[in-house]
C-alpha cells in the first residue's frame, strides 16, 4: 500500500459515510475501517470530507482566440485546477481547416503532455466537417476522443458550422457512439444587433450582453434540440445560461430524449448586472451572463437533474487584453476564469445548504465521467477507480483573491467571493499535488485520459 487516508467523510454522488481509503499504484484498492499497512503514507482526514476530484468538462487552455491566446498555458491551467480540487480537465482541440480529427488531437497532445499537472482529456471542436472527417468519428472515438463540439456562432472567426453540418454530425454520432456538443447562440441576430448598437455609439461591456441576450441563446438551444430529436441522437449543450433554453431541455428530457445540459459557475454566481461595472469587460464571455431569473432557473435545473454538469469554460485573458475593448465591446476577448473556483464554489454552496454535497460531486465529477466516457476510472470513490481525491475542510473560510489563485492571469472575476469550506489536499492518482494553499505537483505528471465511446 502506498497511501491510506483515514477517517474522512467519503462523499460520492449517492453515498456519505466515514471510512479509510487505501491507495496502491495510483488506484483505490480498499475502502473500509481501520485499514493498516506498513510503510504506507497515512493522512488523517478526521473531521474532513473526502471527495472524488472534480472533472472540469470544459476548458480552453493556451487556445488561440480573440486575436490572442488564452492566458493560461496547459501548465498554469492544470496547476490552478489541482489547487481547486480538479483532477481531470477536458480541454478543447480546435480542428484546423483540412485537418484530420486524430491529427488535431495528436498535435495538441504534444503541447499538453509535458505541461499537464493533472490528467487531461479532449473534446474536438470541429470546424471543417468534410466527408473524410465524418468517416473519422469512429477512429477518433477509438483514439479516446469520442466527443465533438460544434460552434453555432463565431462565423467571422471561422469556427461556426451551419445546421446542415450539425445535423450530419448528430446522425453520425449515433452510429459511432460519439457525442455532439454545441455552443448555442444565433449568429445572425448577434451580428445585426452589434451593428446597430455600435452605430448608436453603445460600446460599453453592457452592450455585449445586449447584443446576445436571453432569446439569442434560447433560439439556438431550441434549434439544436430540434435536430437532436429529429435524428434521435444524444446532444450536450455546453455553458447553458438562460431559462428559456433550459425549459426546452427539460421538456425534451421529459419526452425521453437524451439531452444533456452543462452550466458554468459564473452563471450561477453573477448576474448580468456585472456588465454595468466599470470593469465589466472582465466578465465578457459568450454566452454572456444573464439576468436573475435565468440564474434562479439554472439552480432549479441542477436540483431537478435537468442540468447534469457544472464546468468552467475557463478561457481567461490578461487585463491588458480585456482592455482592448474599453471603447468597443466587440474587441474584448471573450472568456472568463473559473478552473480553480468551480469545486470550491459548488462545495461552498453545498456547505451553506443550497444543494447536497452529493449533488455537488454528481455535477462536478460523476456525471461528467459518465457522460464523456471516463467512468468508472474517474469521477467517484470506489475500489478500482483512480485515486483522484480531495480532502475538504468544511470549516475553513476562504476569500478568493488574485493573490491566492494559481493561474497566470493578473486578476480574477471571483475576487472577494467568500467561501464556506475549502479543499486542503488534492491527490492525482495517489500523488499529492496540492496542500494547504500550495501547489506541490509537477508539470508532466498529468496523463492523457482515453475516453470510451458510448455503448
Ligand atoms: N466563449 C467564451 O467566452 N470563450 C471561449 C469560447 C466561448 O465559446
Ligand atoms: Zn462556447
Ligand atoms: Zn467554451
Amino acid at each position: 500500500m502506498d497511501l491510506i487516508i483515514k477517517n474522512g467523510k467519503i462523499v460520492t454522488a449517492t453515498d456519505t459515510y466515514v471510512a479509510d481509503v487505501a491507495v496502491r499504484d495510483g488506484k483505490i484498492v480498499m475502502i473500509g475501517k481501520d485499514i493498516q499497512a506498513e510503510g504506507a503514507d497515512v493522512v488523517d482526514a478526521s473531521g474532513k470530507y473526502l471527495l472524488p476530484g472534480a472533472i472540469d468538462a470544459h476548458t480552453h487552455l493556451q487556445m488561440p482566440f480573440g486575436g490572442t491566446t488564452s492566458a493560461d498555458s496547459y501548465e498554469a491551467g492544470t496547476r490552478a485546477a489541482a489547487c481547486g480540487g480538479v483532477t481531470t480537465v477536458f480541454d478543447f482541440v480546435i480542428q484546423r481547416k483540412g485537418q484530420g480529427l486524430v491529427e488535431a488531437v495528436e498535435g495538441r497532445r504534444q503541447l499538453c503532455d509535458p505541461q499537464a499537472c493533472v490528467d487531461y482529456a479532449f473534446h474536438t471542436a470541429i470546424t471543417d466537417l468534410t466527408p473524410a472527417v465524418l468517416e473519422e468519428f469512429g477512429a477518433s472515438a477509438d483514439y479516446g476522443v469520442p466527443s465533438f463540439k460544434l460552434f453555432m456562432v463565431y462565423k467571422k472567426e471561422g469556427l461556426m458550422v451551419d445546421d446542415g453540418v450539425l445535423a450530419a454530425a448528430l446522425e453520425k454520432s449515433k452510429e459511432t457512439g460519439t457525442l455532439v456538443a454545441v455552443h448555442a447562440e444565433n449568429p445572425d441576430l448577434i451580428d445585426r444587433r452589434i451593428e446597430k448598437l455600435l452605430a448608436e455609439g453603445k460600446t460599453s461591456a453592457w452592450y455585449h450582453y445586449e447584443s446576445r441576450p436571453e432569446f439569442v441563446e434560447a433560439e439556438a438551444d431550441k434549434r439544436a434540440i430540434h435536430w437532436a430529436k429529429a435524428f434521435n441522437a444524444p446532444l450536450y449543450i455546453v455553458h447553458l445560461a438562460n431559462k428559456e433554453g433550459l425549459d426546452e431541455v427539460t421538456k425534451a428530457r421529459d419526452e425521453g430524449y437524451e439531452i444533456y445540459a452543462e452550466t458554468c459557475p459564473h452563471y450561477l454566481y453573477f448576474t448580468n448586472e456585472v456588465y454595468k461595472r466599470e470593469d465589466g469587460r472582465n466578465w465578457v464571455c459568450s454566452p454572456p451572463i444573464k439576468a436573475q431569473d435565468s440564474q434562479d432557473a439554472l439552480w432549479e435545473g441542477i436540483k431537478r437533474g435537468d442540468i447534469q454538469t457544472v464546468a468552467t469554460d475557463h478561457c481567461p485573458f490578461q487585463s491588458y487584453e480585456k482592455d482592448w475593448g474599453k471603447d468597443n465591446f466587440t474587441k474584448i476577448p471573450n472568456g472568463c476564469m473559473g478552473i480553480e473556483n468551480l469545486y470550491p464554489y459548488m462545495l461552498s454552496e453545498a456547505n451553506k445548504g443550497r444543494i447536497s454535497f452529493n449533488k455537488a460531486v454528481e455535477v462536478c465529477a460523476t456525471n461528467v465521467a459518465k457522460i464523456f466516457g471516463c467512468a468508472p476510472e474517474k469521477g467517484t470513490i470506489a475500489v478500482g477507480a483512480d485515486a483522484d481525491l480531495v480532502v475538504y475542510d468544511p470549516n475553513k473560510k476562504f476569500t478568493v483573491s488574485k493573490d491566492n489563485m494559481h493561474s497566470d492571469v493578473d486578476y480574477t472575476i471571483w475576487e472577494g467571493a467568500e467561501l464556506e469550506g475549502y479543499p486542503v489536499m488534492t491527490f492525482s492518482r495517489g500523488k499529492l499535488v496540492y496542500k494547504d494553499g500550495a501547489f506541490v505537483g509537477q508539470p508532466g505528471w498529468g496523463q492523457f485520459v482515453k475516453c470510451h465511446p458510448r455503448q
